[in-house]
């Protein structure tokens, strides 16, 4: 008899116990099938965001032509914009249908700096490389001036003496207003950019050899400079010499260089969303100083200060020539490295101004 009872209780736990167990193992097969969906898509989110991160750090580097308008960033021949919330390159989806991109944004910021006194300046930034191609990296040093005869060695016992390559950049002073020759006498390859122009393009293996193009510049501006070279085999040789308005040809005087830093970073914004959960979401704020990058309108202009920031928003380039003060040319307060950026529609009151756009 009391066997039978027992029998019975040790059934009715027994179905307690098995349901308790189903329900506990049921809830946590769930949460965690919850967990790895969550966790999944959240990787899916965060591999979108590092594509678009190495995508975007690798194409807004120097010497490209940037410009952002309707959504559309352009950069040379490449295009990148938002459609429907997907992320496009060269219109093809260029991450997962899963992500979706509520916003893109691309603003344009100018350091500000304290403007050098005249001819203050103490060089270029130089780097040495031990191959011909701007590779391996060996030195990083300041240069008085670029009037180099190596012979057949090389600039230091770490570098090999032949194929061997050095680029030198920074700010020229432009003391006074007119057309400056830049020249340069190489063995090997050379390239010299002013201000975004490409003026000497020898990039071949020759021996000693001058090149030269005129630019036409502003006083009291500095504008940016970007010198490269390279040595192939045998001798080697390279100058930088320029001649301007009461100015006869010598080698750029060390006063009227700059080692300084790029004075213009973009700021690019790009939201994420996981198509399935709007909850997982990230965003990607990037600052990039595309060096020597010929930026174009940057639409919309940053609007002042809508959220308290550490920079200036708008390029102040564009401000203070346009209050048409006719001595503004030999105001002090003008901002170096700023007659670059050929902003098309700053401001629709001001009069174009004859900003230097030097030989476009
Ligand atoms: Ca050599
Ligand atoms: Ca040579």
């Amino acid at each position: 008899m009391t066997k039978k009872g027992f029998t019975l209780i040790e059934f009715l736990v027994g179905i307690t116990m098995t349901a308790l167990i189903f329900i506990v193992a049921t809830n946590l097969v769930v949460s965690f099938l919850t967990v790895d969906t969550k966790s999944k898509r959240s990787q899916e989110v965060e591999q979108a965001k590092s594509d678009i991160s190495s995508e975007l750090t690798n194409a807004l580097q120097w010497g490209k032509q940037i410009s952002f308008t309707d959504g559309t960033l352009k950069v040379d021949e490449n295009e990148y914009k938002v459609v429907n919330g997907r992320f496009l390159k060269n219109n093809i989806p260029f991450v997962g249908s899963q992500i979706v991109i509520p916003r893109f944004d691309l603003k344009r910021f100018t350091a500000t700096s304290t403007t050098p006194d005249p001819q203050t300046g103490t060089g270029l930034m130089a780097l040495y490389f031990d191959n011909k191609d701007l590779t391996n990296l060996k030195i990083s040093q300041t240069d008085l001036q670029i009037d180099f005869d190596w012979g057949a060695g090389s600039p230091s016992k770490s570098i090999a003496s032949d194929t061997y390559s050095a680029r030198w950049s920074g700010q020229l002073e432009i003391p006074e207003t007119g057309n400056y020759t830049f020249y340069t006498r190489s063995d090997d390859g050379v390239r010299l950019w002013v201000g975004n122009n490409l003026v000497i393009d020898n990039w071949t293996n020759h021996s000693a050899t001058e090149n030269f193009g005129v630019l036409s510049l502003t006083k009291n501006t500095l504008v940016d400079i970007h010198l490269e070279y390279y040595e192939n085999t045998n001798n080697s040789v390279i100058r930088l010499s320029w001649a301007g308005p009461g100015r006869s040809k010598q080698v750029i005087p060390t006063e009227f260089l700059y080692p300084v830093q790029p004075q213009t970073s973009l700021q690019v914004q790009v939201d994420l969303e996981h198509k399935d959960a709007p909850s997982i979401k990230d965003s990607l704020v990037m600052f990039i100083s595309p060096r020597f990058a010929d930026i174009q309108s940057i639409l919309p202009l940053p609007t002042p200060s809508p959220t308290a920031s550490t920079r200036p928003s708008t390029p102040p380039s564009t401000t203070p020539p346009s209050s048409a003060s006719p001595t503004a040319s030999a105001s002090p307060t003008a901002v170096p490295g700023t007659p670059k950026p050929p902003t098309p529609k700053p401001s629709p009151t001001a009069k174009p101004t004859p900003t230097p756009k030097p030989g476009r």
